[in-house]
């Protein structure tokens, strides 16, 4: 996930601001989200993880995929899967802080992530954008989205993405792990792929928050060796599913044009509501793959549906290795091997998790491991080893 920056930066003086009396325009909007729905039908970028006998992921999703910027494999997630994940989601919701900055839960424990170090909850007022228009996350969303109003009785605040999630579920560990999304992993970014970040993004019907248009990456983009695949990707795992209302939007073809001026696209288009963008619709236990370099967001949940999305991160090794990065997750530092062979561990662990889980499932084999003798185990030293992992996390 990629949208964050230091809470308590101020808004931009130059940050433009949409036309939102258009934009709060209802049936534009049903109009936007049901020809959005006709144009992801359109495209051929779904279906189940698929490898040829020698291994290679299947030539029809690597097209469709470096041609769109995003592919949807289907039915990833079993149901035993999925249950694990609501039952940590459920554990988390209910330890979250009663109140930004709060020590306690609601029934005043201590509180998910009080006594973290590294960023962890962001917070929004419901059916807010706390990022567009602002400085945030190095000003790479311009431009503020629609705000719909929330029902009177909505809290003040909302959590709508938790960082470093995989210190707070096990299911997401495990799902991190996944032979077959870690292969998929290998054919995009090289055998030697490398972490990016997790991430939790919970929309919550009427209250989930907006994720304004943006690109990913914040280095490389004029770097000579530049290409559609220098800034990694993420895979969205869905636990309910995701529909054109609640989900991610992807401006097909972008991740190929280098830094794009988005707030020209939306003064282009006359509001945010982009006029090329399709959304990644997907059922219960499919898993997205996007990739970071494309123009993406989300709109407020004003839909009736949950969406949760399990988000990870990969890049390639050579994208990150040696180069400074930081300032948006974490602070600003040069990625040397060692760091990367650290922050990797979270690989092995939850590779580990996953087999103890799922016996039944071959577990992926990471080369760097196999080529530097390393051997993890998920167990109580790994577990406390995960706190404030994301102080590491890889950031370009
Ligand atoms: O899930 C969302 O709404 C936004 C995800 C996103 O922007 C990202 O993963 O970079």
């Amino acid at each position: 996930m990629d949208n964050l920056g230091a809470p308590g930066n101020k808004m931009s003086t130059s940050a433009i601001a949409t036309k939102s009396d258009d934009s709060h325009d209802e049936a534009a909007m049903a109009t936007y989200l049901r020809e959005g729905e006709q144009r992801a039908h359109a495209l051929a970028n779904h279906g189940p993880i698929r490898f040829d006998a020698d291994g290679t992921l299947h030539a029809d999703i690597l097209d469709a995929y470096w041609g769109t910027g995003f592919y949807i494999f289907e039915g990833v997630l079993g149901a035993d899967e999925r249950a694990d994940i609501e039952a940590d989601l459920f554990d988390i919701l209910e330890r979250l802080p009663t109140k930004r900055g709060s020590p306690v839960d609601a029934k005043g424990r201590p509180a998910l992530a009080a006594d973290c170090r590294a960023p962890t909850l962001f917070w929004s007022k419901p059916l807010g954008d706390p990022l567009g228009g602002t400085d945030l996350a190095n000003g790479r969303h311009p431009v503020k989205m629609a705000e719909p109003r929330p029902e009177p009785d909505a809290p003040e605040e909302i959590v709508f993405v938790i960082l470093g999630s995989l210190q707070f579920s096990e299911a997401c560990l495990r799902v991190y792990g996944h032979p077959g999304l870690l292969a998929v992993a290998a054919q995009i970014n090289g055998e030697d792929f490398v972490p990016f970040n997790e991430a939790l993004f919970i929309k919550e019907p009427g209250r989930g928050a907006s994720v304004a248009w943006h690109q990913d990456g914040v280095t490389h983009w004029g770097s000579p060796n530049w290409d559609e695949g220098t800034h990694g990707f993420n895979f969205m795992a869905q636990l309910y599913g995701c529909t054109a209302a609640n989900g991610v939007w992807v401006v097909p073809g972008t991740h190929k044009l280098g830094k794009v001026d988005i707030a020209a696209m939306v003064a282009e288009a006359g509001s945010v509501r982009l006029p090329d963008a399709v959304p990644i619709i997907c059922a219960p236990g499919d898993v997205a793959i996007c990739n970071r370099q494309t123009v993406h967001g989300s709109f407020a949940n004003t839909s009736p549906d949950w969406r949760v999305t399990v988000n990870f991160g990969f890049h390639r090794r050579a994208s990150v290795l040696d180069v400074k990065g930081g300032g948006i997750h974490n602070a600003p530092a040069v990625y040397d091997a060692e760091r990367i062979r650290q922050r990797s561990r979270l690989i092995g662990y939850a590779i580990d998790a996953r087999r103890q889980r799922f016996p039944d499932e071959t577990p992926f084999v990471h080369k760097p491991f196999v080529e530097t003798g390393q051997c993890f185990k998920w167990n109580t030293a790994a577990k406390a080893d995960l706190e404030d992992y994301n102080l590491l996390d890889l950031s370009i």
